[in-house]
């Protein structure tokens, strides 16, 4: 109802010569007019504040699931007011959520998070994609891959924890992921810079022979909600800088495209007399688009013809190219972008160095591979189709287009990153002219309501521009991105909010209808191991905490509930192994308590009914407070007790 009234109000207020009509009463507190005149607001400003503002107490329509890009997380924002409803932390610690602090979630983060040994506290993720069901978001799990250290992440949208991190075995480096099948069987990762497989080592000139990419192909269990490693599998890929991939879907269920930039193979300068990558590998005006066929792929899976490397079965190369799980399509000029559209027949690939998109015909690439009709092979005998018999065409939509969305009416979004514009086009009509949107500035990815579904919403797209100089106050020479919510349900298209993202470079987001989420408020019943999710074996039930000492072990098993823990106080041996077993008695929503140990690098969160484990070495003697770190009632300062560790010899 407010936009009418807004409108109405508006009304007026240019009849009466607005913004210069007599204010009401000074300041913000003025009338409308008086506000706009003051605030120096258009017509159109407040418009969009109308369509953007959401009143205390009411919820946003959508929910963005956005990456953190290095900050190794996702941020979790409501459409159409842009408020940050919660950052999910994903591949680094972070302290509330009491996430690689002391307690259960330090397995997912340090120990599953481990890289060929090595221990990794930060992520650069690219891709966040839902989990899907027929080719729609169904609000169960999201996925997340870290392109620094070629990891995939689980997210369960029941409680917005991180449940599992895999380490891919295969590449160093990603970027085609974390895409789902249309039914959420595969979680597809690709590499991105071509190495030896499986951590090998080779000089630079065997970079032909030895370097190599691959595709991931996770198994998903959707009944545990976790990555299938046993049961997943790879296949070899050239070393073309593979980028972004994406599923087909209905009519072309069963395929994964992936663009790719580097058909030079150019290694950089390989320290001799050669160009940087940034020329060597922007020779050739056509590089790659690898259509993949996996399920023939999981037949030959199925057949034993993989090999081993590093625990993971891996189709070679030369079987994907002779068995047609791979073929090759030409892709005109440093390649980005690679988007099925929502019905299932073409697929969209931008040019970072083109002023087109290409709309390839997936139906005409099927028949040209079911009849043998090439043009020739790459030199891992890879077959290559004719470009112009796999297009349905081109569209010239500006300098250096990207990313493409969709929505419910037929119309492509295009993100164009050297001219800073969405551009909207129509993907079944060429002929029909475009239109471009200015944005601020340096659009990378760009998302849609429900956008990468089989039925997408129309309303809003969201530009994720790179660069955000003029927009905000000035904060140092680090400056935020910012993302820009466009209106699209009328006939042009009209950014109305901006919102700066001041953690980490944000890559894809995607954007799904707020009621698909079934989120719990509490767990139950209490003493819940949020990882199982059943109740843990260690939970206490109130009037049976206890301290057990078994020789330099200790384990307290210990309630919490408000306002205070039991037992409250714990005295241990210097050196002791302590076990602190802690099991939330709330079930009420909201009523969250904390728990750190002071000097100890001690935190974790205690949501309603949650079961958490925090095991140490008492190396430190002295006398340790520790406390609840939520505030969470009147009492919440003295929510707290001591850890006394006597000193040996005491
Ligand atoms: Cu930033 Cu998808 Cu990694 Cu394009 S990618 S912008
Ligand atoms: Cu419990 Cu503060």
């Amino acid at each position: 109802m407010l936009v009418p009234s807004l409108l109405l109000f508006f009304a007026s207020c240019q009849n009466a010569g607005a913004p210069t009509a007599p204010a009401p009463t000074a300041g913000t507190g003025g009338g409308l007019a008086s506000i706009m005149a003051e605030r120096g607001l258009s017509e159109a400003d407040v418009l969009a504040a109308a369509k953007t503002y959401t009143p205390t107490g009411k919820l946003d329509d959508y929910v963005i699931f956005g990456s953190g890009g290095h900050g190794g997380n996702i941020v979790v924002i409501g459409v159409p007011s842009m408020r940050i409803l919660k950052y999910i932390s994903v591949f680094g610690p972070e302290p509330w959520q009491g996430y690689g602090y002391g307690g259960l979630g330090d397995d997912v983060l340090y120990e599953q998070g481990k890289q060929g040994g090595k221990e990794i506290t930060w992520g650069d993720v690219h891709h966040p994609n839902l989990s899907e069901t027929g080719g729609e978001y169904d609000g169960n799990f999201l996925f997340l891959n870290d392109k620094a250290n070629a990891r995939v992440a689980v997210i369960d949208l029941k409680d917005f924890m991180t449940k599992q991190i895999v380490a891919n075995p295969l590449v160093m480096s990603d970027h085609g992921g974390a895409f789902v099948t249309p039914n959420t069987d595969y979680v597809v990762e690709t590499s991105q810079y071509a190495a030896p497989l499986g951590g090998k080592f080779a000089t630079l000139d065997k970079y032909e022979t030895e370097y190599r990419g691959a595709a991931v192909f996770w198994k998903f269990d959707k009944v545990k909600g976790r990555i299938d490693q046993e049961n997943s599998w790879a296949i070899e890929l050239p070393p073309y800088a593979q980028d972004l991939a994406d599923a087909g879907k209905l009519v072309s269920d069963g395929y994964v495209f992936i663009n790719s930039w580097n058909s030079e193979m150019s290694a950089g300068t390989e320290g001799k007399d050669k160009p940087f990558t940034e020329s060597g590998a922007s020779q050739n005006d056509m590089d790659y688009l690898h259509v993949i066929d996996w399920k023939k792929a999981e037949t030959l899976v199925a057949a034993g013809k993989t090999t081993t490397i590093n625990g993971i079965r891996v189709i070679s190369l030369a079987d994907a190219a002779a068995e047609h799980v791979l073929t090759f399509v030409g892709e005109p000029k440093s390649p980005h972008g690679c988007d099925v559209t929502p019905d299932g027949t073409a697929v969209v690939v931008g040019g970072k160095l083109d002023t087109h998109a290409t709309i390839y015909d997936i139906a005409k690439m099927q028949d040209l591979i079911a009849k043998g009709t090439f043009t020739g092979k790459d030199k891992f005998g890879v077959d290559i189709m004719d470009f112009q018999a796999s297009i349905r065409g081109q569209k010239e939509l500006g300098l250096g287009p990207l990313h493409t969305v969709y929505d419910e009416k037929g119309f492509a979004y295009t993100s164009v990153f050297l001219d800073s514009t969405v551009v909207k086009w129509n993907w079944k009509n060429l002929e029909e002219p475009i239109e471009a949107l200015g944005v601020q500035y340096n659009i990378g990815h760009i998302t849609a309501a429900e956008g990468d579904t089989i039925s997408p919403d129309g309303k809003y797209v969201v530009a994720m521009n790179k660069m955000s100089q003029d927009r905000y106050v000035n904060v140092g020479p680090l400056l935020p991105q910012s993302f820009q919510l466009i209106d699209i349900s009328g006939p042009t298209m009209k950014v109305i909010y901006d919102m700066p993202i001041p953690l980490g470079e944000p890559h894809y987001s995607q954007m799904m209808k707020a009621d698909k989420l079934h989120t719990i408020t509490a767990y139950t019943p209490a003493g819940t191991n949020p990882y199982t999710d059943t109740k843990s074996e260690f939970a206490v039930a109130s009037g049976e905490e206890k301290i057990v000492r078994n020789g330099k072990k200790v384990d307290v098993y210990m309630s919490v509930i408000r306002s205070h823990f039991t037992p409250d106080n714990i005295e241990v041996n210097e050196g002791d192994e302590v076990t602190l077993h802690l099991t939330s008695m709330e079930q009420a929503l909201d009523q969250t308590h904390g728990f750190a140990i002071d000097m100890y690098n001690v935190n974790v969160s205690m949501e309603p009914g949650k079961y958490e484990e925090i095991t140490f070495v008492a190396d430190r003697a002295g006398v340790f407070p520790f406390y609840c770190t939520e505030f969470c009632s009147a009492l919440h300062l003295e929510m707290m007790g001591y850890l006394l560790v006597k000193p040996n010899g005491a």
